[in-house]
């Protein structure tokens, strides 16, 4: 039954920030998932008495994919998998199955946040036995062996029926099939206060929870709908779809509109958030108010005492480097240890794992503690729920009274899509040389402080990483320069814009930033290179 075929590499299955992601059109070719699967198994080694988690976001060919993973593990000799029910698992919910069942890691079949469909993306998140997804020293193993694979192994069997709980067996491996869901729904139990945020509901709280068609939709209609009473409907985009009904399911102020739109309308609920296709990104929003993930993490952080896993205290926060300081001003207050690291949750694992740190968040809309290894969507939800219950304010009022207390850092991102990837790394290369002449001089009414590229010592595994190109200034603020890494073609520049503001608190953002973002185009000459007058995404 087992089966070795004859394979030729393919010269593109170098994992990214969060695992492998490419057009749908390139993973669907021939060989294209088993080459890749199989050299994450040549990686491991003996995969006897290994177990791992499966499961995806639900997207355009994850069908077919799993079905190919299932086969090549039970070839390859892995002992156990344990499987969402009909192939479902938000990557937060995936991380914790590995925690709980002691698993040595998982595939979570995701293109996040890119658009799915068969002319959208597909991706495959590899994560190891730390329930976070593996480090890069790994993910270069992995990258070699694509490059050298010559055959792989696979079960000649029919497809497995994933819709049936409980246990089967394939070419010797155990199978469980689990429902997705309800572990995940009693962690959530474990960490909040549901009783408080239900009487939140009942005294007639009203929220939207923009699922965008994707993985969490099932997650939310069971935690605010069924459990906390949120009104029926509160949860919409409920049910997954393989194209996630033609939205592009990033939880942000361009691509979910829907929700913007209600959100700064007259007929505004009280809270507004949205998650991503995979469940570990989150957007939170008032009535005609819109929260930062980097405030949103500074805020989440200076709150932790009103969360009942966290109110003995917490060991510590971390953010990316292209996120902005708001949080560390928190840790300064509370005098916890306080971490950079570069972008990719994964940098976040041995922070957490050797209790440095306990809250850690993104720029990138992202938000999560050491409950799991990844970012964590829902769960961004219910800690915002829980403040708001705790204190009887909203989510304005809590924003602003933060800044009253911190300062704001105004915060923006600008991306330039579809750059050329030589030009894009001409551009920064450039850059990155041009830096230490940049020290102490004046650009457009700034004086620089420090300009280096941000280089990551991990206190733990004392690896090095550089990652973007930072220049501080004299008055706090600081522009951070990187390339995407979850793209699946071309190349995204990302200008991260901060500006420290004691004073005028309540300005719009854009005013603030105005000086900074035209001293950003001039430094690194983005229109000259890449002939784009205006970043395509803000946000
Ligand atoms: C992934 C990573 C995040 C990272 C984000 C953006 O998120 O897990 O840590 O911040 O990508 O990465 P980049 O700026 O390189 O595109 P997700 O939600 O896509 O898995």
């Amino acid at each position: 039954m087992i089966k070795t075929v004859q394979t030729t590499p393919y010269d593109d299955q170098k994992m990214g920030t969060a695992g492998l992601r490419r057009k749908s059109k390139i993973v669907m070719q021939p060989h294209y998932v088993e080459n890749f699967m199989q050299s994450i198994f040549n990686t491991i080694g003996d995969l006897k008495g290994k177990t791992f988690l499966v499961g995806g976001d639900g997207r355009f060919y994850n069908d077919v994919a799993i079905q190919k993973i299932i086969k090549m593990a039970a070839a390859n000799g892995v002992s156990k998998l344990i499987i969402g029910q009909n192939g479902f698992i938000s990557t937060p919910a995936g991380s914790h199955v590995i925690l709980k069942h002691k698993a040595d890691g998982g595939f979570v079949l995701s293109a996040s946040h890119n658009p799915g469909g068969e002319n959208g993306d597909f991706g495959i998140k590899y994560a190891n036995e730390t329930g976070g997804q593996a480090p890069s020293a790994i993910t270069d193993k992995i990258y070699q062996n694509t490059k050298n694979i010559k055959e792989y192994k696979i079960c000649d069997v029919p497809d497995i029926d994933l819709s049936k709980l409980g246990k089967q067996e394939l070419c010797g491996m155990e199978i469980e099939i689990i429902d997705p869901v309800s572990d995940y729904v009693n962690m959530m139990q474990e960490i909040f206060d549901f009783n408080a945020i239900k009487k939140l509901f009942a005294n007639g709280f009203t929220m939207r929870f923009d699922a965008m068609n994707a993985v969490t939709g099932p997650y939310a209609q069971r935690i605010f709908e069924e459990i906390l009473g949120a009104k029926k409907g509160s949860v919409v985009n409920a049910a997954p779809l393989p194209d996630f009904g033609g939205l592009h399911p990033d939880p942000n102020l361009v691509y979910a509109k829907d929700l913007v739109d209600l959100m700064f309308s007259d007929k505004a609920p009280d809270f507004g958030a949205a998650n991503d296709g995979d469940g570990d990104r989150n957007m939170i929003l008032g009535k005609k108010f819109f929260v930062t993930p980097s405030d949103s993490l500074a805020i989440l952080t200076d709150n932790y005492k009103y969360i009942p896993a966290y109110k003995d205290g917490i060991y510590g926060v971390a953010k990316s480097a292209a996120t902005s300081t708001a949080v560390g001003r928190v840790a300064k207050a509370h005098n916890i240890g306080y971490y950079e690291v570069p972008t990719g949750w994964k940098y976040f694992v041995n922070l957490m794992d050797s209790k440095r740190i306990t809250i850690c968040g993104e720029e990138s809309f992202g938000t999560g503690a050491s409950h799991i290894r990844e970012k964590d969507g829902i769960w961004a939800v219910l800690f915002w729920l829980s403040i708001i219950a705790a204190t009887g304010k909203s989510v304005e009022e809590i924003t602003i009274e933060h800044w009253k207390k911190y300062g704001r850092s105004y915060y923006m991102r600008f991306d330039f899509e579809g750059i050329s990837t030589e030009t894009a790394d001409k551009l920064m290369a450039d850059l990155e040389a041009k830096l230490p002449s940049l020290n102490g001089k004046e650009i457009n009414g700034f004086t620089v402080e420090k300009a280096a590229p941000f280089v990551y010592q991990d206190p733990v595994d004392g690896s090095s990483t550089k990652n973007g190109l930072v220049i501080s200034f004299k008055d706090g603020s600081r522009i951070v320069y990187r390339l995407s890494g979850t793209g699946s073609s071309g190349a995204t520049l990302r200008v991260y814009l901060e500006k420290y503001e004691t004073e005028k608190l309540l300005e719009k953002p854009q005013g603030m930033l105005e000086d900074i973002l035209k001293a950003a185009m001039d430094i690194a000459e983005i229109t000259p290179r890449t002939g784009k007058q205006h970043a395509d995404v803000i946000t």
